[in-house]
């Protein structure tokens, strides 16, 4: 079984709308870099379909594998059943958690996003492994985000005793990384600070420093 908690700390997402150059070279820079973590979330304008999907989908998990990095698919349960995916990422609007749950078994990592303490606690008791919980600022990757609300989600449920794994996203850069860790995070998520980024892998190292060492207390 991986550490979760660990895994999350720099969870990079992206699909093939995402990148200025290749998928599978972005993805290699951004684990030469040090993400954590991998959602393979194929989405957007242009986006590949049916079996260009299936085959980038089989190309970067390959990489991850190679890696030890777990692959989770975005939205597309079946698509993270028929390649044995570490687990998928879904939100309110897709299928429910509790019907993904069942289709992908016990042993998979089953994401969900949250916005409310409700929404936390059904997903909790739906059988969620980890929350996403954002937009913690804007963000112009995903056309019907809802309006960013900082960090006061994550504070809530930390302080109401919430022991789920959290990982912050919407709108997250290098230079505001930290304060999501600091609001009790236990990572943060990208897309567009890797995937956009001059240098995929050099963003990567830079997201996971101001994650994993400034200010931190070293156990
Ligand atoms: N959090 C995360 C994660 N990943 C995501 N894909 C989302 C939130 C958003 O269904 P959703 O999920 O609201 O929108 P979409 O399917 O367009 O991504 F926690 F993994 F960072
Ligand atoms: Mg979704």
């Amino acid at each position: 079984m991986i550490d979760l908690r660990a895994a999350l700390r720099v969870y990079f997402i992206m699909g093939s709308a995402n990148c200025l150059k290749a998928p599978a070279e972005v993805l290699k820079e951004a684990i030469s870099g040090g993400i954590t973590l991998f959602q393979f979330r194929e989405k957007g304008e242009g986006a590949l379909t049916g079996a260009e999907k299936y085959a980038l989908a089989k190309e970067l998990q390959s990489i991850c594998r190679n890696h030890q990095i777990p692959f989770l698919v975005n939205d597309d349960i079946e698509l993270a059943i028929a390649i044995d995916a570490d687990g998928v990422h879904i939100g309110q609007e897709d299928e429910s958690v509790q019907t993904v749950r069942e289709r992908i078994g016990a042993n998979k990592i089953l994401g969900v996003s949250v916005h409310s303490p409700e929404e936390a606690m059904a997903a909790v008791r739906d059988g969620a492994s980890y929350f996403g919980i954002g937009p913690v600022f804007p963000t112009n990757t995903k056309a019907d985000a809802k309006p960013s609300r900082g960090t006061t989600l994550i504070e809530e449920l930390r302080k109401d005793g919430c022991e789920m794994p959290i990982v912050g996203i919407g709108g997250i850069t290098i230079e505001n990384a930290r304060s999501i860790i600091d609001a009790g995070a236990d990572g943060v998520s990208v897309i567009t600070a890797i995937s956009q980024a001059e240098s995929p892998l050099e963003a990567a190292k830079a997201l996971r420093n101001s994650v994993i060492f400034k200010g931190a207390v070293e156990s």
